[in-house]
């Protein structure tokens, strides 16, 4: 059933959809954003504007609208009373939430009083570090709605790194709380930023969400309890506030994501262009009818999250479920546990969460109700087809179409996709493009690879024209986004994915070409990893690569050169200096970038000119010892027969 005007609902509609969108992107989008509230309208000939040299992309730049009204204001007159969000804590015994339409927009608009109240203006920015509690999406509403600029920084991130996406956004205020539950473990938030704080001087107030109560220590002046503030707003009898009018341009969020080199990027995207395809991503990609509950296990702080739980879903109208806790706690049959207790209609998780749960045999699945599910999703990497048939036999029970979406924090919202139930799926192929995505696949000379008939034909993954949620820049630095997206080849978006592609037409995304891992659908730079170990001080030197793990899909390899007062110890076990290491990488980056194995080497395998032939500790660390290939530039080929010798 078509519960949208544009929504897809055959083959040959997805068909024609894909055509008009090639044929006139402006016009396309055009239709779809009619839909939307605007306070003012595009005018003829604005709806996009672009070249990819510089780059600049404007989508109906001059028209005005606030995306919280079109998830919010828009939904009061028919569902009030229908849930946007449900919320179940990390406890399974702790009772959950449920915040109607009407609801979610008070405590935004009541919200935004309070950054208002505290000085906040359209265009600052304001970090956000929460755990997955519901005042975590009203905090991200509340700056969309007053016009802030959201970094959502994901909770496991340290000190080192809020403070470096600080810095870099120039943050003025923080939002957080005292602490998160994540299965077993307590996270105290609010000492990890008063640790980021430590000589920032432009962070003005930092406002504070009871959570679990650990006790903090709240600076004078600086730091406000988020309960203070909202009591002070509700007494006020506040209830709306009104949304500031927003260029279809100006930002909506930055969003930090791992590149190849040391430097997380700020990804901006901007308000139309990225409601616009959100909205059209999730009722197409996972045929969206009115009253299903949607279930995306993604955290807010990555971009999955953002596209999925909190924008595509409530500007549909959706209820979106948010989820506290972890997928093995109390025991591995959680989800199925949500599934049933909020019958779940569209379950969106990670291939890496079905293998580490596939682990745990059928035991925690049975006797699990499991029939209100409809759809089935993947994002953020390659689903092996083990995990994909096991995904589908015994949580779809054979019944539930499963989506393969292939996209990234750069590009807003999936690009390569089956839409559920439409398009025909193919077990680890992302399949079709979505309307407006024109993509095309290169040679590392940029040479565009065009199949000899039938034949599956592989290539770096390139996409030849804006679609409305592409990224805008990187914040602060215009020219990195530039070398980093669009410099590769003339003209092109490129991905950083290498892909195949069959006669019909399918991609299968192989995995990243650049120096970036794909860690638990977490992307981690080698280069960011690298620079972390080399912080510890008997660290001379390492090289890190990524290698296939059963679960996580890649695993950490860190070759390291060590010459501290520990120096015996690595000619040892090595166990305590691998401590001291993972310690600093978790100080400095975070938990999800400690290395799996450190190997400690006497030397690295260089090239004349210095370079770390990757290649080379890519295969030793796959196991691949026999064949090396050519390591006859090598400066001394001696150090490679070493580093396979000592492999972990
Ligand atoms: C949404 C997200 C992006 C990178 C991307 C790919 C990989 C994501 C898939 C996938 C194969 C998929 N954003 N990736 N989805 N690979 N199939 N369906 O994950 O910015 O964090 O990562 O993730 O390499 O470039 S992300």
């Amino acid at each position: 059933m078509k519960a949208y005007p544009y929504q897809i609902s055959s083959l040959s509609e997805y068909q024609d959809a894909y055509q008009q969108s090639m044929e006139n992107p402006a016009q396309f989008w055009a239709h779809i954003a009619e839909h939307f509230h605007w306070h003012k309208k595009w005018t003829p000939g604005a709806e996009l504007n672009w070249n990819f040299s510089e780059p600049k992309v404007e989508w109906f730049k001059g028209a005005q609208l606030n995306i919280t009204e079109n998830l919010l204001d828009r939904h009061l007159a028919d569902k009030a009373h229908h849930p946007a969000l449900l919320w179940e804590p990390n406890a399974p015994d702790e009772a959950g939430r449920l915040l109607t339409y009407k609801k979610l927009y008070e405590k935004v608009c009541q919200f935004a009083h309070v950054l208002k109240n505290n000085g906040v203006q359209k265009g600052d920015r304001v970090c956000i570090y929460m755990g997955m509690i519901p005042e975590l999406a009203i905090a991200v509403l509340a700056c969309a709605r007053i016009g802030a600029i959201h970094s959502v920084v994901f909770g496991g991130f340290s000190a080192q790194s809020i403070a470096d996406r600080l810095y870099d956004a120039q943050a003025t205020f923080i939002i957080t709380c005292d602490g998160a539950y994540r299965g077993a473990k307590d996270i105290p938030l609010k000492s990890v930023i008063d640790d980021a704080l430590i000589g920032n001087h432009v962070v003005e107030k930092v406002i504070v969400c009871t959570r679990t109560r650990t006790p903090v220590s709240m600076l004078k002046g600086r730091d406000l309890w988020w309960e203070d503030e909202m009591q002070r707003v509700e007494e006020m009898g506040l209830t709306d506030f009104p949304a500031e009018p927003m260029d279809a341009e100006d930002p909506l969020f930055i969003l930090y994501t791992s590149g190849s080199t040391g430097k997380p990027k700020g990804v901006v995207h901007t308000v139309a262009g990225y409601l616009l395809y959100t909205h059209y991503t999730f009722v197409n990609v996972f045929q969206y009818q009115p009253g299903w509950v949607h279930f995306c296990t993604a955290d807010i702080g990555w971009i999955t999250g953002h596209s999925y739980i909190v924008y595509g879903p409530l500007s549909a109208g959706a209820t979106s479920l948010l989820f506290e806790g972890v997928p093995t706690f109390p025991d591995a049959g959680r989800f199925w546990d949500i599934v049933d207790k909020y019958k779940v209609n569209i379950l969106y998780t990670a291939p890496t969460a079905i293998r580490s749960l596939m682990g745990f045999g059928l035991g925690p699945v049975q006797g699990k109700n499991l029939s209100s599910l409809k759809v089935l999703g993947t994002v953020g990497e390659p689903i092996n087809e083990e995990a994909w048939h096991w995904y589908d036999q015994h949580i779809g029970k054979g019944k539930c179409p499963i989506v393969d979406t292939w996209w990234q924090t750069e590009t807003g919202g999936c690009l390569i996709s089956n839409l559920a139930g439409i398009t025909p799926a193919k077990p680890g192929w992302a399949t079709l493009p979505m309307p407006g995505v024109k993509l095309l696949l290169v040679d590392e000379n940029g040479k565009e690879v065009v199949a000899q008939g039938e034949e599956t034909v592989s290539g770096n993954l390139c996409i030849a024209a804006p679609w409305p949620a592409i990224l805008r820049t990187t914040y602060g630095d215009h020219q990195r986004c530039r070398t980093n997206y669009f410099a590769a080849y003339p003209d092109l978006y490129f991905t950083g994915d290498g892909a195949l592609r069959d006669k019909d037409g399918n991609y299968r995304i192989t995995g990243r070409v650049d120096d970036v891992l794909n860690v638990s659908g977490h992307r981690i730079g080698t280069a960011e990893v690298e620079n972390a170990i080399n912080m510890h001080a008997g660290v001379v030197e390492s090289a890190v690569v990524g290698y296939p793990h059963e679960v996580k899909g890649q695993g950490i390899y860190a070759y390291v050169i060590y010459q501290g007062s520990h120096a015996q110890d690595t000619h040892g076990s090595g166990d305590l200096v691998r401590k001291d290491i993972l310690q600093t990488v978790t100080r400095i980056i975070g938990a999800i970038a400690k290395p799996d194995k450190i190997q400690f080497v006497s030397g690295l395998p260089k090239t004349r000119s210095g370079k770390i032939m990757r290649r080379i500790l890519r295969k030793i660390a796959e196991g691949e010892t026999d064949q090396l290939g050519d390591t006859s530039t090598l400066l001394d080929p001696g150090v490679v027969d070493e580093i396979k010798r000592g492999r972990v």
